[in-house]
Protein backbone atom coordinates (compact mmCIF):
# COMPACT_ATOMS: atom_id res chain seq x y z
CA UNK A 1 0.00 0.00 0.00
CA UNK A 2 1.09 3.19 -0.63
CA UNK A 3 1.32 6.11 1.67
CA UNK A 4 1.18 9.65 0.64
CA UNK A 5 3.28 12.18 3.24
CA UNK A 6 0.64 15.04 3.19
CA UNK A 7 2.53 16.58 5.50
CA UNK A 8 5.27 17.72 2.70
CA UNK A 9 2.98 17.68 -0.21
CA UNK A 10 1.11 20.52 2.32
CA UNK A 11 3.93 22.78 2.80
CA UNK A 12 3.32 26.26 2.44
CA UNK A 13 5.54 27.27 -1.02
CA UNK A 14 6.76 31.01 -2.77
CA UNK A 15 4.00 31.26 -5.81
CA UNK A 16 5.44 32.96 -9.33
CA UNK A 17 3.32 36.07 -8.41
CA UNK A 18 4.87 36.57 -4.92
CA UNK A 19 8.55 35.78 -6.76
CA UNK A 20 7.84 38.81 -9.22
CA UNK A 21 6.83 40.94 -6.75
CA UNK A 22 9.40 40.30 -4.37
CA UNK A 23 11.87 40.87 -7.57
CA UNK A 24 10.30 43.93 -8.14
CA UNK A 25 10.70 45.75 -4.66
CA UNK A 26 14.51 44.32 -5.16
CA UNK A 27 14.26 46.55 -7.81
CA UNK A 28 12.91 49.80 -6.15
CA UNK A 29 14.89 49.64 -3.35
CA UNK A 30 18.22 48.81 -5.47
CA UNK A 31 17.60 51.67 -7.73
CA UNK A 32 16.39 54.07 -4.93
CA UNK A 33 19.99 53.40 -3.26
CA UNK A 34 21.82 53.54 -6.35
CA UNK A 35 20.14 56.95 -6.68
CA UNK A 36 20.99 58.19 -3.31
CA UNK A 37 24.87 57.33 -3.50
CA UNK A 38 24.87 58.91 -6.93
CA UNK A 39 23.26 62.17 -5.35
CA UNK A 40 25.41 62.27 -2.47
CA UNK A 41 28.24 61.63 -4.80
CA UNK A 42 27.00 64.94 -7.08
CA UNK A 43 26.64 66.42 -3.91
CA UNK A 44 30.09 65.79 -2.32
CA UNK A 45 32.08 67.04 -5.56
CA UNK A 46 30.14 70.44 -5.89
CA UNK A 47 31.14 71.32 -2.12
CA UNK A 48 35.02 70.10 -2.68
CA UNK A 49 34.60 72.63 -6.10
CA UNK A 50 33.12 75.23 -4.12
CA UNK A 51 35.46 74.84 -1.42
CA UNK A 52 38.02 75.17 -3.79
CA UNK A 53 36.48 78.16 -6.01
CA UNK A 54 36.22 80.09 -2.52
CA UNK A 55 39.82 79.07 -1.25
CA UNK A 56 40.84 80.63 -5.03
CA UNK A 57 38.80 83.62 -4.66
CA UNK A 58 40.21 84.48 -0.89
CA UNK A 59 43.45 84.28 -2.21
CA UNK A 60 42.88 86.64 -5.21
CA UNK A 61 41.46 89.17 -2.78
CA UNK A 62 44.16 89.14 -0.62
CA UNK A 63 46.64 90.00 -3.23
CA UNK A 64 44.40 92.83 -4.59
CA UNK A 65 43.98 94.46 -0.97
CA UNK A 66 47.62 94.28 -0.87
CA UNK A 67 47.61 96.73 -3.44
CA UNK A 68 46.84 100.98 -2.32
CA UNK A 69 43.35 101.95 -3.41
CA UNK A 70 44.70 104.08 -5.23
CA UNK A 71 47.97 104.55 -7.95
CA UNK A 72 50.70 105.88 -5.76
CA UNK A 73 51.72 109.03 -5.96
CA UNK A 74 55.33 109.45 -7.56
CA UNK A 75 58.37 109.94 -6.11
CA UNK A 76 61.50 110.73 -6.55
CA UNK A 77 65.17 110.24 -4.98
CA UNK A 78 65.17 112.28 -1.35
CA UNK A 79 68.53 115.15 -2.37
CA UNK A 80 69.47 114.57 1.39
CA UNK A 81 72.14 112.27 0.59
CA UNK A 82 70.30 109.32 2.76
CA UNK A 83 69.14 107.62 0.20
CA UNK A 84 65.21 108.00 0.60
CA UNK A 85 62.57 109.01 -1.25
CA UNK A 86 60.48 112.04 -0.58
CA UNK A 87 56.53 112.96 -2.16
CA UNK A 88 56.63 115.16 -5.08
CA UNK A 89 55.24 118.59 -4.35
CA UNK A 90 51.76 118.03 -4.37
CA UNK A 91 50.95 121.08 -6.79
CA UNK A 92 52.65 119.14 -9.68
CA UNK A 93 49.86 115.94 -9.04
CA UNK A 94 47.60 115.62 -11.31
CA UNK A 95 44.13 116.71 -9.77
CA UNK A 96 42.99 113.09 -11.18
CA UNK A 97 44.60 110.94 -9.35
CA UNK A 98 44.32 112.54 -5.96
CA UNK A 99 40.29 112.12 -6.39
CA UNK A 100 40.92 108.40 -7.60
CA UNK A 101 38.74 109.81 -10.91
CA UNK A 102 41.45 108.27 -13.28
CA UNK A 103 40.54 105.76 -15.52
CA UNK A 104 40.04 102.15 -13.67
CA UNK A 105 42.66 100.21 -14.79
CA UNK A 106 46.42 100.05 -15.53
CA UNK A 107 48.41 102.62 -15.92
CA UNK A 108 51.70 103.90 -17.54
CA UNK A 109 54.00 101.28 -17.07
CA UNK A 110 52.08 98.01 -16.40
CA UNK A 111 51.33 95.41 -18.33
CA UNK A 112 47.78 94.15 -18.58
CA UNK A 113 47.88 90.37 -18.02
CA UNK A 114 50.80 90.46 -15.55
CA UNK A 115 49.75 91.23 -12.20
CA UNK A 116 53.01 91.27 -10.70
CA UNK A 117 52.78 94.97 -12.43
CA UNK A 118 50.16 95.98 -11.12
CA UNK A 119 50.55 98.68 -7.87
CA UNK A 120 46.57 99.55 -7.14
CA UNK A 121 43.65 97.95 -6.39
CA UNK A 122 41.57 99.53 -9.81
CA UNK A 123 44.58 97.50 -11.88
CA UNK A 124 43.23 94.59 -11.71
CA UNK A 125 40.13 95.76 -13.51
CA UNK A 126 39.41 93.49 -16.15
CA UNK A 127 42.04 91.18 -15.16
CA UNK A 128 42.14 87.22 -15.64
CA UNK A 129 44.22 84.31 -15.48
CA UNK A 130 43.73 81.00 -16.39
CA UNK A 131 45.21 78.36 -14.89
CA UNK A 132 45.40 80.43 -11.51
CA UNK A 133 49.13 81.98 -10.51
CA UNK A 134 50.35 82.47 -7.35
CA UNK A 135 51.28 86.22 -6.46
CA UNK A 136 54.36 85.57 -7.83
CA UNK A 137 52.88 85.16 -11.15
CA UNK A 138 53.78 81.82 -11.14
CA UNK A 139 51.27 79.29 -12.85
CA UNK A 140 49.72 77.32 -10.11
CA UNK A 141 48.81 73.80 -12.26
CA UNK A 142 47.39 72.16 -9.57
CA UNK A 143 44.58 74.07 -10.77
CA UNK A 144 44.63 73.75 -14.49
CA UNK A 145 40.93 74.03 -15.83
CA UNK A 146 40.14 76.69 -12.98
CA UNK A 147 39.63 80.56 -14.34
CA UNK A 148 39.76 83.85 -11.92
CA UNK A 149 38.29 87.00 -13.91
CA UNK A 150 37.80 90.04 -11.61
CA UNK A 151 35.94 93.78 -12.52
CA UNK A 152 36.54 96.86 -10.30
CA UNK A 153 34.08 99.33 -9.98
CA UNK A 154 33.72 102.59 -8.45
CA UNK A 155 31.05 102.28 -5.82
CA UNK A 156 28.76 104.17 -3.15
CA UNK A 157 28.47 103.23 0.53
CA UNK A 158 25.11 104.71 -0.37
CA UNK A 159 24.13 102.14 -3.19
CA UNK A 160 27.18 99.67 -3.03
CA UNK A 161 25.64 97.78 -6.22
CA UNK A 162 26.07 101.14 -8.36
CA UNK A 163 28.21 102.62 -10.50
CA UNK A 164 28.90 106.36 -10.11
CA UNK A 165 30.91 108.20 -12.82
CA UNK A 166 33.25 109.78 -9.94
CA UNK A 167 34.94 108.54 -7.09
CA UNK A 168 33.46 108.29 -3.82
CA UNK A 169 36.15 106.97 -1.75
CA UNK A 170 34.88 103.57 -2.21
CA UNK A 171 35.52 100.09 -5.01
CA UNK A 172 33.75 97.16 -5.70
CA UNK A 173 35.83 94.32 -6.90
CA UNK A 174 33.87 91.47 -8.27
CA UNK A 175 35.77 87.74 -8.62
CA UNK A 176 34.26 85.54 -10.78
CA UNK A 177 36.08 81.50 -10.53
CA UNK A 178 35.31 79.35 -12.81
CA UNK A 179 35.91 75.87 -14.39
CA UNK A 180 35.67 74.18 -17.73
CA UNK A 181 34.06 77.01 -18.28
CA UNK A 182 31.02 76.93 -15.86
CA UNK A 183 31.06 79.92 -13.10
CA UNK A 184 31.24 77.69 -9.70
CA UNK A 185 31.41 81.19 -7.68
CA UNK A 186 30.84 85.01 -7.41
CA UNK A 187 32.27 87.06 -4.82
CA UNK A 188 31.83 90.65 -4.61
CA UNK A 189 33.56 92.58 -1.80
CA UNK A 190 33.42 96.53 -1.33
CA UNK A 191 36.44 98.54 -0.44
CA UNK A 192 36.83 101.85 1.10
CA UNK A 193 40.03 104.62 0.93
CA UNK A 194 39.32 105.03 4.51
CA UNK A 195 41.80 104.44 7.03
CA1 LIG B 1 48.61 101.15 -11.24
CA1 LIG C 1 45.10 101.90 -11.74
Amino acid sequence: MIRINHSRLNRPGITLVECVIAAAILAVVTVAGLRASGAAAVTDAKSAQRATASQLADSLLSEILSRPYSEPIATEPDDDGDGGLIVLDLELIPRVIDLGDAPLGIEAGETAGNKTTFDDIDDFNGYSESPPKDAAGDTLAAFNGWTRAVTVSRASHAAPLTSPSTDTGVRRITITISRAGQVVLTRTSLVSDAP
